[in-house]
């Protein structure tokens, strides 16, 4: 190229220029709206399609609706009213997203959400979510295994257990301004448990990127256990020797468990668990009774040989 040629990286043609000019005006409406507001404006990255197959793992019963998936959330970090997530999670910045990954590994480190995605193939993965709170649904989640996941790291001997964190940001998370839970919100898994395959993390449904309200980037799902246990918006993964603690048994330890798994014979203490509601069948639809490990007992029973499931809720 000759010196008195313009470098392609000067010009400025008009196209170019309007969307900058564009792009400015939006970047100060949004600071704008945060200093009113005191929050990022609505941040919320756009759905996008996916490349998945489908997962052998699949449940044959009929998913939700993409609307009662969507609108029908627990995600305490947008309040506690179940309609709060699909109002107030626009706020969630989810991209750039970072994982960091620690304790007892070989590859401990920050990775950006594209790194650990990169090798996995996504699956369409169709699982009963069984809530605490005696209700179900059904969904078609999108997600590759954890186990896959966790190998890549090399955890060492002394790794017994995986511990889960979600964002602590109150200024994105409202919801985390009032000590209704421990924040961030923790979880936790044996090693067993989260080498299962059953055992996924999730990054959409219906073949879509995760809406924020169901725990967009990067959420697990254990079909076997209460939906408590499947933490949204996962920022760190550490192994470790000792149980993590879990943001549910810190603020209840009588009422919630570290194993947390579906059992019509261990009622809650305020309810029973012996049967749940199935979401979008109707109020007046009578309430179907809970299966033992949510219906996953040939799979996942062994787990537990000699662990007094009554003690060990
Ligand atoms: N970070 C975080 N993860 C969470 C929760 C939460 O409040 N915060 N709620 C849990 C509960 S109680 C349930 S039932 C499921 C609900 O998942 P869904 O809204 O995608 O159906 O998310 C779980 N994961
Ligand atoms: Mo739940």
């Amino acid at each position: 190229m000759k010196s008195n040629q313009i470098k392609p990286s000067e010009i400025t043609d008009e196209s170019v220029y309007l969307k900058r000019r564009e792009f400015l005006q939006l970047t100060g409406a949004a600071s704008l709206g945060a200093t009113l507001t005191g929050l990022p404006d609505r941040a919320t990255a756009e759905i996008k399609n996916l490349n998945t197959i489908a997962s052998k793992y699949s449940t044959s019963q009929t998913p939700n609706s993409w609307k009662d998936i969507t609108t029908y959330n627990n995600f305490y970090e947008f309040g506690l009213g179940k309609d709060d997530p699909e109002r107030y999670a626009s706020s969630l910045i989810t991209d750039p997203w970072k994982v960091t990954i620690s304790g007892e590994c070989d590859k401990p480190g920050d990775y950006l959400l594209e790194d650990i995605l990169a090798p996995h193939q996504l699956e369409d993965r169709i699982y009963r979510l069984r809530c605490v709170e005696a209700w179900s649904m059904v969904v078609p989640w999108v997600g590759f295994s954890l186990a896959d996941l966790l190998k890549r790291f090399k955890p060492n001997s002394k790794a017994k257990y995986v511990a889960f964190k979600t964002l602590h940001d109150p200024m994105q998370m409202p919801g985390q301004r009032r000590r209704v839970l421990r924040w961030p919100y923790r979880e936790g898994l044996t090693m067993s448990e989260a080498m299962h395959p059953l055992t996924i993390l999730a990054v959409g449904l219906y073949g879509k990127t995760l809406p924020n309200q169901n725990g967009a980037p990067l959420r697990l799902v254990v079909p076997w256990k209460y939906g408590f246990k499947s933490i949204k918006s996962i920022i760190e993964i550490s192994f470790s020797k000792k149980q993590p603690r879990t943001s549910w048994e810190m603020s209840a330890p009588r009422e919630y468990g570290f194993y947390a798994n579906v059992n019509p014979e261990v009622d809650h203490p305020r309810w029973s668990q012996a049967r749940e509601r199935a979401i979008g069948k109707g109020l007046f639809t009578a309430k179907q009774p809970t299966l033992m490990f949510n219906g996953y007992s040939d799979e996942v029973a062994s787990l537990y040989s000699g662990l007094d499931l009554r003690r060990n809720y």
